[in-house]
């Protein structure tokens, strides 16, 4: 039987009508400070919480609801004589449905707030009140979302009751909840610095999406509630909804042209860059990545780092893309590309990748790491060839590029493009193999790891490259080595390994 309702919510949102609604159905309702003031303003008739416990609101609010009279009327068993006794005997009466939404403390609102403000903001009653709640679910209906009022009310409206099924639906909700909501605190007092024992994952739905990697996969993307990250806020100014396939190589693309400061265009397709480019311009940058494969990029995702102005559009709008992605466009640029119905567009409002950490989900665990975000301890030239000015320039591209290529992966570049791509091979040798025969020419090459033989020096002496750049750090660098100065190659040593699996 409802009788009595806990209102407590930090959302007003909808809380009136629902409040009203209940009323209505004869359910008598108390109230914390804010809201109780709130609903009273709202012309409800509600009682104060200091009325039920005898006691005021005190501390500026710390203690509010943290009371016998309180949490003995939510978690009494109904069905159980003694608990009924016992209440009764202390003058307790049962709560019958608690409504709660805690202090925002993973949303914007306390972002830019001092360390001070944000410990207040920690939430202690409501999470009890929920918990509580939620464990006497076989007698309590808990609410914390408003988006659940209405499908209560219609439930109530018909039945005059709320089904076992949905509280205990409700109940899940709750710890669904306030474990992302610990886990955000966790984070914000225990920092970034270690891993910590329990890896609290706090991420919020953005939505379910149509399905995952195939049609028969259910998927769902999920946004961080405490760090920044630049798919975080992006905008979608057009086109049809995003797919999971799309916010993964979004994000792919996205990372690889943050790397450069000059204007840069990626391609890519099935999670690896397809083609990547350089340029005098946005221009520039993107008709030498689409000369550079203009067949992968067919059905592609394509980020630019910089303004995207009419004459890119119109170039991009000759191709089939799935997505053009860049930090903004022009009006003209925009209404271009928008004339393709489905061509998804989207504005990047966060320059640089956030993320400090990487996760990878294994069978029954999850692998965390820090995010791959060094280059090189330096660029150390090992061989007797020096590499020259220009040679250095692609190989710092073709470096930056390799980085975000499945390894075994190997870039060859030319003129501030990733001519050829070798990505994802089993040996390193058919990696350079690959990247060799899609460059066609020549230029420098790039890879992930360093050479364990010189095979991979001799294919590129056949091939006319000038300038290799790797980690270094083989049992059999020497040979490598000796082989370049052998073919007067030149080689340069970064010191820093980039798998990427
Ligand atoms: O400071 S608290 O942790 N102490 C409490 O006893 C308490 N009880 C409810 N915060 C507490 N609340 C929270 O107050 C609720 O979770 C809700 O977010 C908020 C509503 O306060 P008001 O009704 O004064 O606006």
């Amino acid at each position: 039987m409802l009788k009595r309702a806990l209102i407590s919510v930090y959302d007003k949102n909808g809380i009136a009508d629902f409040a009203r609604f209940l009323l209505s159905q004869g359910v008598e309702l108390i109230s914390t400070g804010g809201t109780y003031k709130y609903l009273q303003q709202e012309g409800l008739k509600v009682t104060d919480i200091s009325e039920i416990t005898n006691f005021p609101e005190m501390l500026d609010g710390r203690v509010k609801t943290l009371h016998p009279n309180v949490h003995g009327g939510i978690l009494a068993i109904r069905d159980n004589p003694v608990h009924m006794e016992t209440i009764a005997k202390h003058n307790i009466e049962t709560i019958d449905m608690v409504i709660v939404n805690l202090y925002p403390f993973f949303d914007e609102v306390v972002k830019d707030i001092s360390f001070e403000e944000k410990v207040e903001f920690i939430d202690i009653g409501g999470p009890t009140m929920l918990r509580s709640a939620a464990k006497a679910f076989k007698d309590v209906i808990v609410i914390t979302e408003p988006s659940d009022y209405a499908n209560i009310k219609e439930e109530l409206s018909g039945t005059k009751e709320v089904s076992f099924a949905t509280r205990k639906k409700l109940a899940g909700k709750v710890f669904n909840l306030t474990s992302a909501y610990d886990g955000a605190i966790s984070k914000f007092l225990l920092g970034d610095e270690e891993f910590p024992t329990y890896l609290n994952m706090s991420y919020k739905k953005v939505d379910d999406l149509r399905y995952g990697e195939n049609p028969h996969q259910k998927a769902a993307y999920y946004v961080a509630t405490t760090e920044a990250g630049v798919l975080k806020d992006f905008e979608q100014l057009h086109g049809k909804e995003l797919s999971f396939n799309n916010i993964r190589d979004m994000d792919l693309a996205w990372k690889v042209v943050s790397e450069f400061d000059e204007f840069a265009a990626c391609g890519v397709k099935h999670s690896t860059p397809c083609g990547v480019a350089t340029g005098s311009s946005v221009s520039d940058a993107y008709a030498k990545m689409h000369a550079s494969d203009p067949v992968s990029i067919f059905g592609g995702i394509v980020a630019i780092n910089k303004e995207v102005d009419l004459a890119t559009a119109r170039d991009m709008n000759n191709t089939f893309l799935e997505i053009v992605m860049a930090p903004s466009f022009t009006p003209e640029a925009l209404a271009e590309l928008q004339t393709k119905k489905n061509l998804r567009v989207i504005k990047i409002k966060t320059e640089k990748p956030q993320g400090k950490f990487e996760y990878v989900t294994v069978d029954g665990g999850i692998l965390i790491q820090d995010s791959d975000s060094k280059f090189a301890e330096g660029l150390n030239v090992v061989t007797n060839t020096k590499p020259q000015e220009a040679d250095i320039a692609d190989l710092t591209m073709a470096m930056k590029v390799v980085k975000h290529v499945k390894s075994n992966a190997i870039v060859v570049a030319k003129n501030g493009v990733a001519k050829g791509i070798g990505a994802g091979q089993t040996n390193r040798i058919w990696a350079t193999a690959q990247a060799i025969e899609r460059a066609k020419d020549g230029g420098v090459l790039a890879s992930d790891a360093f050479f364990p033989f010189r095979d991979c020096v001799d294919e590129c002496a056949k091939a006319g490259i000038k300038a290799i750049i790797q980690p270094g750090g083989s049992m059999r660098d020497q040979e490598s080595i000796d082989a370049c100065n052998e073919h007067g190659i030149s080689m340069i040593f970064t010191g820093i390994r980039h798998f990427k699996h």
